[in-house]
């Protein structure tokens, strides 16, 4: 599965900067396969310190991290929904990506010109806001008369689609992102497919000075907001691992902020990671939250969903508390489950199936 965020925001603000500390990330695992795909499209490795206690106990000749992909958007200016610095043409980019990281500046230099010259991460953060709203607001305004046309001619679809669009349009008009505008999740699914901006789920990253401090306002203005100082992160992704845990240490910090925001990146997009180990191998695999056992075999394999019978589950915890899989077997920790059981998070998985 290839679930990507967007890196937005204003020119300067250090977009590019984070972009290429994510993908030049080293991780643990010397015979992981980096993967650019493009210079500004990259798979970045979700950290996940599970593994690692996984393949010790199984001795695990390879850790294999999932991925989720960060793709940089150059930067957005004012007017862009009008055509301004190929607005258009970013903002078509933005159409593609499933959320949203929102880069703002922060961090004070005189050297590093603002394009509004003045450090106002609020009235930052509202210009990229509103031009969002302006593409989307625009592409209902299109989409209306042809849709109220076939509503008319008793198109289902339309029929279906064109009182979400009214009840959304003057919520736009005044200022609400979709994702705030409170639709029922089948509403949403209804209008999936006009790809709106400010229906993605968004993340800010305050770019701050290397205090990482961020202001009373901008904490109360942004729920999801994480302080970074993207020159920081830059200067310890370059440490060695044990130089970096004991510079993380001396800082009183569990995990670098660039982990922490590819966390919670993969939050945003609503995913889990559930665990196979063996001595080949110890790996993570992606789902959506919610995805059934059969379906969760098929990431690794077709063959598995197709030909599912069940699957032996021992949660993560279960597994350390008992040390193994036979530890968690004797435990009566394993369970079997069958096609209805919904993956969970940290789940330790066995497939069973026939083809
Ligand atoms: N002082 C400081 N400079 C930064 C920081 N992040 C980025 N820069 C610098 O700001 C300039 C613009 O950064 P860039 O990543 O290209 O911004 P973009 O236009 O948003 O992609 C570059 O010279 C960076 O080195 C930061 O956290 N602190
Ligand atoms: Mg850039």
């Amino acid at each position: 599965m290839s679930l990507s965020i967007g890196i937005v925001g204003l020119p300067n603000v250090g977009k590019s900067t984070l972009f290429q500390i994510l993908t030049k990330k080293q991780v643990s695992a010397e015979n992981y396969p980096f993967c650019t795909i493009e210079p500004n499209v990259g798979g970045v490795p979700v950290p996940d310190q599970r593994l690692d206690v996984l393949a010790q106990i199984s001795k695990s000749a390879k850790v294999i991290p999932t991925t989720i992909e960060f793709i940089d958007i150059a930067g957005l200016v004012k007017g862009a929904s009008k055509g301004e610095g190929l607005g258009n043409a970013f903002l078509a980019n933005i159409r593609q990506v499933d959320a949203i990281c929102h880069v703002i500046r922060v961090f004070h230099n005189d050297d590093i010109t603002h394009v509004e010259n003045r450090i106002n991460p609020i009235e930052d953060a509202d210009i990229i806001n509103t031009e969002l709203l302006l593409a989307d607001l625009d592409q209902i305004t299109k989409a209306l008369p042809q849709v109220e046309k076939k509503a008319k001619s008793k198109d289902k679809l339309a029929l279906e689609t064109l009182p979400i669009l009214q009840k959304i349009l003057p919520r736009i008009e005044a200022g609400t992102p979709i994702r705030d505008a409170e639709l029922a999740p089948e509403e949403l699914e209804i209008i999936k497919s006009y790809n709106f901006l400010t229906a993605k789920p968004m993340m800010y990253v305050a770019n701050t000075d290397e205090t990482y401090q961020l202001s009373p306002e901008l904490q109360d203005k942004f729920t999801n907001i994480i302080p970074l100082s993207i020159k920081i992160e830059s200067e310890i992704c370059l440490m060695e691992a044990e130089e970096q845990t004991e510079y993380l240490t001396m800082l009183g910090r569990e995990m670098s902020g660039l982990d922490t925001l590819i966390q919670e990146g993969y939050k945003l997009l609503d995913l889990i990671s559930f665990l196979t180990t063996g001595v080949q191998e110890t790996k993570a695999w992606t789902v959506k939250q919610g995805t059934l056992a059969p379906q969760a075999g098929g990431v690794i394999h077709s063959d598995i969903e197709r030909g599912f019978i069940m699957a032996d589950i021992i949660s993560y915890q279960d597994f350390v508390d008992c040390g193994s899989e036979v530890g968690a077997r004797q435990n009566g920790k394993l369970r079997q489950e069958g096609k209805s059981y919904i993956i969970q998070d940290g789940d330790v998985c066995h497939f069973k199936f026939n083809v």
